[in-house]
């Protein structure tokens, strides 16, 4: 029978990008809830309206923006959908009456092979289809290699194809990886693409003056960026963010101006009524629960939270290579995801070659099973394009310390020392 103890708020947690549980965003989550209101206009929310708008102009600041515009959507995946729908419609402004014939030939979008699949999706619910979604490869740290960008957006413009959205990731949902911005950006500008960066995990980094450079340098030239509060900021989910550069970009883009809500003689300016700025109409409060954190911590205490994670990952690193017998790092990590292998008794010793590669991979998921069953820890695995199946381990919350992270490789020996596999 399965028992499973650990869930995402433990310290013994290390599964997925969103760990930890804020008592202040909770706090915040609560009161949101006891208001039950929606986001669609001033009039039903006013004090959360305006909230929204000093939390967002404030992360556009961090950016490097001193204009702009932005929104809160249902998840980073929604968020990169907002990004492609208003780069679209800032090249192509007459699609949204037109449609398809206004444009002159296929759009083609470009990511890296490491992105989130999101971004693909875009290209599917879009109409391009996900054949013109081009992925771009990266390099041994999963970082999109420029140089194969600009040859991918050569060789399709050179067959009539439209190159016209580029997404970088800062942040890869398995390695953590960020791609090198300002090459990506020069690349935009010579062949006219919109710039978006997918900062939905890393854009945590923001606040840190340690780490923000050189991973997030060159953000600030980006059109637009997804970046999830529910992610390394601990904030309850769920809470993500997308900011453009250009201000009214998404009233522009979306608007369909439904006088029975968006009235245009309101008392107020009706630019607050922010539900037609989005495709879904009504919108779930997801700013208090941040505004309040955000209070209760500052931008002070998010920078420590920061360097806190870094460190800790640092920390992960340092105790993996000090038990070479025991575990295998698979690179230099850049954020707070470690990617290793465990290996039990019968693999120590062992050569490494691609072989003994499979056989740890087996182990990934014996493991798991292991941790599951006994309930004592959760650490994710997955397979890349590389390699088979590796761990690959989370510090996202404010509750993991040092003896956390001892734990975590001192309880993986125990449940899979005695591990055998083919
Ligand atoms: N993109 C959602 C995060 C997935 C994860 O926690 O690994």
């Amino acid at each position: 029978m399965l028992v499973l103890k650990k869930n995402q708020s433990h310290p013994h947690f290390f599964n997925q990008l969103s760990c930890g549980l804020d008592i202040i965003s909770l706090a915040g989550e609560w009161l949101t809830a006891a208001a039950n209101t929606n986001m669609f206009t001033y009039e039903i929310a006013p004090v959360f309206i305006l909230m929204e708008n000093v939390v967002l102009e404030k992360m556009r600041s961090m950016i490097g923006w001193k204009t702009g515009d932005s929104i809160l959507a249902p998840g980073g995946s929604i968020s990169n959908l907002y990004a492609f729908l208003a780069a679209r419609h800032h090249k192509f402004p007459q699609y949204k009456e037109k449609g398809l014939s206004s444009i002159p030939g296929h759009l083609v979008m470009f990511t890296s092979d490491q992105c989130h699949y999101s971004v693909k999706s875009c290209a599917s619910v879009c109409g391009l289809g996900t054949d013109y979604c081009i992925c771009v490869p990266s390099d041994e740290r999963g970082r999109m290699i420029p140089a194969e960008l600009e040859r991918l957006v050569k060789y399709h413009k050179d067959r009539g194809n439209v190159p016209f959205f580029v997404n970088a990731t800062s942040g890869t949902t398995v390695l953590g990886a960020f791609d090198p911005l300002e090459d990506i950006a020069d690349i935009c500008q010579k062949y006219d693409m919109w710039m978006h960066v997918d900062a939905a995990w890393g854009g945590g980094l923001l606040f840190s003056k340690k780490y923000r450079h050189p991973r997030l340098t060159g953000v600030e030239r980006a059109d637009s960026v997804t970046w999830n509060p529910h992610k390394l900021m601990g904030t309850l989910l769920q809470c993500s963010t997308v900011h453009f550069k250009y201000e009214g970009i998404l009233l522009n883009c979306n608007a369909m101006s439904a006088e029975y809500l968006f009235m245009t003689d309101k008392i107020y300016d009706p630019k607050y009524d922010t539900g037609d700025k989005v495709i879904q109409c009504g919108r779930h409060n997801d700013i208090f629960k941040l505004w309040l954190q955000w209070r209760g911590k500052g931008t002070s205490g998010f920078e420590r939270h920061m360097d806190r994670l870094m460190e800790l990952a640092e920390y992960q690193v340092r105790r993996i290579k000090e038990q070479p017998d025991k575990f295998h790092l698979i690179l230099e990590p850049e954020m707070v995801n470690v990617s290793f292998w465990y290996l039990p008794k019968q693999l120590r010793g062992v050569p490494h070659d691609a072989h003994k590669e499979i056989k740890l991979g087996k182990v990934c998921a014996k493991l798991k099973g292991k941790m599951m069953q006994s309930g004592t820890l959760m650490v994710g695995y997955q397979p890349d394009d590389r390699r088979p199946n590796f761990f690959r381990s989370i510090i996202s919350s404010a509750a993991v310390t040092e003896k956390d992270v001892d734990f975590m490789l001192a309880e993986m020996d125990r449940l899979g020392q005695d591990i055998i596999v083919d």
